[in-house]
């Protein structure tokens, strides 16, 4: 069968024309259920935030993320994506619903996810499609979500398709990740494999690797695990080579250049909703798994790090100012979930009376931010969090001229050390 594939080609093999409940659009679910209905798909999309459903009813968006508002908009007109205020019946749900870290439990917090499947359980019948995106433990779909939809009166395994598939997209990078990314495809049975393969097909052009749920859902895990563990290993890399007086990123640039070694890149510590949580979810079980405990707690580390370095930096300078460029967790994004820069602020407050914060991208009303010429007017210590393109393309001439010390702390390695310097600035790195 031909289907749909770029923004109305066809692809081979997919089913198209289905009607589609996505529950949940945030980061994922959003961009995958404007990707369904430009795929020839009719899409109902549902938030429980009545504020996303608002937005997307006035042609707007409540997320930054590159290409996103063009591309949710074009769905919109196409008429295919409907958002609703109430879950839809349909012939396939897709759940996209955040999965927290519950630290007090020390395990995931699958609350969001019994209440979306709660949500359709009144709704499914026999033959639909469920499919679970949000990460989540291994085993998550078999034995928690299988048996909430059961109360329907139907058998998960006989009278539903039901798979995991989790979501691999890169933020920043959304859009295009979604469609190039090979997707991992596993059912509760082979059918459910097959008909959840047959859906990602309409509009994935990367590979479909089929296997069954509970390995689907660890394979997300150690994705991101591996991860988390390369940066801990490059931030204590790091942390020796500054001992040694090494540049630790061309040291890193070099090692990399060896075709069996992909070293990750030191930074402030590790942010964003999945990577210093999955990890959590992999070991939850396992306490005798030592590295993966060790890596999170390197990388939680870092923001500590960050500000003893600020700290020596600013030594001799009486009542500093800081400025502190970047709150998002990385680049070109306006998220600040578990951004290492909102400790890296919290314990710079600690330390010092006057501590000015610039994000050109976050617009988060719990975070009082300032014009750039603002944050580093009268600067005594320029400390670069993010790696914003905006900090990237500072001119370290211009900003001599309104810092009062020229002392610039770059956690990103993003500006050129030389040019820096070569403008009088004393330059920190991690
Ligand atoms: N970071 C470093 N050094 C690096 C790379 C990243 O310090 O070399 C930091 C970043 O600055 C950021 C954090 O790690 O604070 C995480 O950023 P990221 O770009 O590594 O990952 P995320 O959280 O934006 O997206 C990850 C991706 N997973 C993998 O690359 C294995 C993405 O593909 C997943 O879809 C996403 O998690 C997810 O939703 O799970």
């Amino acid at each position: 069968m031909k289907e749909r594939a770029e923004n109305g080609m066809l692809r081979e093999g997919g089913t198209s024309g289905r009607r589609i409940t996505v529950v949940g659009l945030g980061y994922i679910g959003l961009p995958t259920a404007a990707m369904l209905a430009t795929h020839g798909h009719t899409v109902y999309g549902f938030d429980t935030n009545p504020r996303v459903i608002e937005h997307l009813e006035k042609g707007k968006v409540h997320i930054e993320e590159p290409g996103l508002l063009a591309f949710v908009r074009d769905a919109l007109h196409s008429g295919r994506f409907v958002p609703v205020r109430e879950v839809r019946p349909a012939d396939v749900y897709i759940l996209c619903v955040p999965t927290p870290y519950d630290e007090k439990a020390k395990r995931a917090d699958l609350s969001y996810i019994t209440k979306a499947a709660e949500a359709i359980v009144p709704h499914v019948k026999k033959g639909d499609l469920v499919i679970l995106e949000s990460t989540v433990p291994a085993g998550t779909t078999a034995d928690h979500l299988g048996p909430i939809l059961a109360r329907s009166g139907l058998d998960p395994l006989r009278d539903l398709d039901l798979a995991h598939c989790p979501e691999t997209v890169l933020p920043g990078n959304m859009i295009s990740e979604l469609t190039s990314n090979a997707r991992v495809i596993g059912g509760l049975t082979p059918n459910a494999t097959h008909a959840a393969e047959m859906l990602y097909r309409s509009f994935v052009r990367g590979t479909l690797v089929t296997t069954d749920a509970t390995t689907a859902e660890f394979v997300k895990l150690i994705q991101n695990t591996y991860r988390d563990v390369n940066i801990a290993l490059a931030n204590e890399i790091g942390m020796v080579a500054g001992q040694k007086g090494i540049d630790v990123r061309e040291a890193i640039r070099i090692a990399n250049l060896h075709p069996r070694v992909d070293l990750h890149a030191p930074g402030p510590g590790v942010g964003g909703h999945c990577i210093p949580i999955d990890p959590w979810f992999l070991v939850q079980d396992t306490p005798d798994a030592r590295l993966v405990r060790v890596s999170r707690e390197i990388n939680d580390g870092m923001p500590h790090r960050v500000v003893d370095k600020v700290r020596s930096l600013v030594k001799d300078v009486e009542a500093p100012r800081i400025a502190l460029l970047g709150l998002a967790y990385k680049a070109d994004v306006d998220d600040v979930r578990e951004s290492p820069a909102v400790p890296i602020l919290e314990r710079l407050k600690e330390h010092f009376d006057d501590v000015r914060v610039h994000d050109p991208h976050v617009k988060d009303p719990n975070f009082d931010t300032v014009p750039l010429k603002v944050a580093l007017d009268g600067a005594d210590c320029t400390v670069i969090v993010t790696g914003h393109w905006e900090y990237s393309a500072l001119d370290p001439h211009k900003t001599r001229s309104v810092v009062r010390t020229p002392i610039v702390f770059d956690t990103r390695g993003i500006v050129s050390r030389p040019e820096w310097e070569e403008a009088g600035f004393t330059f920190g790195t991690l």
